[in-house]
């Protein structure tokens, strides 16, 4: 209890003196806890509370019912280990230095949690971690090694490995209310990030779910068979195609498939994915995909036929996976609400990017359009955000840091690049908010094969630099939203375009990106 009263005045006197953002009549009388529940490529058109044509996530709705949600929440890098840093730092990621997947962060460098624990809050971290080096600045974590596995995970921590039997998004849940209920100093507030390996490639349902939506037809998007016409190059040379890209076997769960002939090219999938269930988990897999799987063996599909089976088996997947997501947050908040610390508790839900859920025919992330550069963002915040609002404003994964910061009432250093979203979920957007965000993807030659580029968006236009190819796309999106229309060329959209170009450049200098080739 003793600590707790000194942190209050130690806060007060920072949020007077030095908050970039917040006003001093906020402080509350006592520092929030926060739960930030994070998930790994959770597409906004996979959750019903952002419309979803082709799910219902009940629990993460009824968390927009009692917050805000963010329609336009954009990442500045579409990949898991970038974004993640970015959301530790407050720092582009030419500035934080985990540019790709194969970089590793420097963990010496400044972060949120570090200055979270230095102002009197307990920090935890359990799930997907993904940034190599060890996690610092919390005070408890277990965390999976790389992307983890689904089934019966083996997770770091600070004492050595220890593997976990059961379903990972179950187990992550239960380790963080584990650490809520008996590990942490109750005399503290608390940062506890719950952070789910799905859903993420290959898409591993739990076994309770494999057989949801075997009697449903899941609507297709849109796109699903793109031709890539007015794009630069880059589109029609990436490697996530459902056609050509989506392994019947690795990612479509064909086992049947496996045979003397391609048995080398399989064995990460067997030592990893389903290598890893146990027996009864096996029995339960079988139970349920063998059937389907001999069906779809029979039909003997090719050409676009094929290419809607394999969508389907992959949508049901993945949505399988969210199913699980959904389940553990009801349980987290339904944790909250029976101990009392719902009160008192800011819950956040957001995910690392989005993904494409068959648009453009594709899976993954990585390229600056809608369906991967936008994150979902929820956040309950009670007392100050007005239940059930919906906030259109330009925000980013950028600001994450420093609105944690703002909500714990500590001084946010100079040197983050982001804004406190803090203002905003009091309800008062300021008048100088951004109009518009900068987006820079780095990872290539690599896995899918997506293009280095950056780019700008406001809240109509969106401007693509692929710079190693000298290539532009520019997308009007109200009037194509799918973004399927290239109009770069069209002689009507050259002084906009122009205005444009102008905002990237002050963009990447205000950010101090030398990085890529200049506009
Ligand atoms: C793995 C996946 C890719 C995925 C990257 C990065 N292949 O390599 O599909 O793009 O991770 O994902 S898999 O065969 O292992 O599933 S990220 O979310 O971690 O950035
Ligand atoms: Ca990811």
């Amino acid at each position: 209890m003793k600590k707790q009263l000194c942190l209050i005045p130690l806060l007060v006197i920072l949020t007077l003196a030095a908050c970039k953002n917040s006003s001093p009549k906020q402080v509350t009388q006592k520092p929030p806890n926060i739960l930030f529940i994070f998930t790994d490529d959770h597409a906004l058109q996979a959750i019903s509370a952002y419309g979803s044509n082709i799910n219902q996530t009940p629990n993460i709705d009824r968390l927009a019912s009692e917050g805000m949600l963010f329609k336009h929440c954009m990442v500045t890098n579409s990949i898991c280990g970038p974004s993640r840093a970015v959301i530790q730092t407050g720092k582009f990621s030419h500035l934080n230095g985990f540019k790709t997947n194969e970089d590793k962060f420097d963990n010496t460098q400044q972060t949120f949690p570090k200055l979270m624990q230095e102002n009197g809050y307990q920090t935890a971290i359990f799930g997907k971690w993904h940034l190599k080096t060890e996690p610092k600045g919390y005070d408890a974590w277990k965390v999976l090694p790389g992307q983890g596995n689904y089934y019966n995970p083996d997770f770091k921590t600070p004492e050595g490995n220890e593997k976990i039997e059961g379903y990972v998004t179950d187990i992550v849940t239960d380790l963080s209310i584990e650490w809520l209920e008996k590990q942490r100093d109750q005399d503290k507030p608390f940062l506890l990030m719950s952070q789910h390996k799905a859903p993420h490639r290959r898409w591993l349902p739990n076994d309770k779910y494999l057989t949801k939506y075997d009697d449903k037809e899941i609507p297709e998007p849109a796109t699903l068979f793109d031709d890539y016409n007015t794009r630069a190059s880059g589109a029609a040379k990436q490697e996530m195609e459902i056609d050509r890209h989506m392994d019947l076997i690795f990612d479509n769960k064909v086992l049947e498939l496996i045979d003397s002939t391609n048995l080398d090219q399989y064995p990460e999938y067997k030592k990893n994915s389903y290598a890893r269930l146990n027996n009864t988990q096996k029995e339960k897999w079988h139970a349920a995909y063998d059937p389907k799987n001999q069906e779809f063996l029979e039909s003997d599909l090719k050409g676009e036929a094929l290419v809607k089976w394999k969508y389907q088996r992959y949508i049901k997947d993945y949505l399988r996976c969210v199913a699980s997501v959904d389940e553990n947050i009801g349980r987290l908040m339904d944790y909250l609400e029976k101990s009392g610390l719902a009160e008192n508790t800011i819950v956040i839900y957001s995910s690392d990017q989005g993904f494409y859920l068959g648009e453009h025919g594709w899976f993954d992330k990585r390229w600056m359009y809608e369906e991967s550069l936008h994150m979902p963002l929820i956040v309950k915040w009670p007392g100050i955000v007005q239940p059930g609002t919906i906030n259109s404003d330009l925000v980013s994964n950028l600001d994450f840091a420093e609105t944690l910061l703002d909500m714990a009432q500590i001084k946010i250093p100079e040197d983050m690049q982001g804004e406190s979203l803090r203002p905003i979920l009091e309800g008062n957007t300021p008048e100088n908010w951004r109009k518009s965000v900068y987006y820079h993807y780095y990872e290539y030659p690599a896995v899918h094969m997506v293009p280095k580029h950056y780019g700008i968006r406001n809240d109509r236009y969106k401007l693509i630099y692929f710079y190693e190819t000298d290539e532009w796309e520019f997308y009007d999106l109200e009037t194509d939203p799918q973004e399927i229309n290239n109009t770069y060329e069209l002689l009507s959209n050259q002084e906009l375009i122009g205005e444009m170009k102008e905002e990237l450049k002050k963009l990447r200098q205000q950010y101090q990106d030398n990085t890529g080739k200049a506009v």
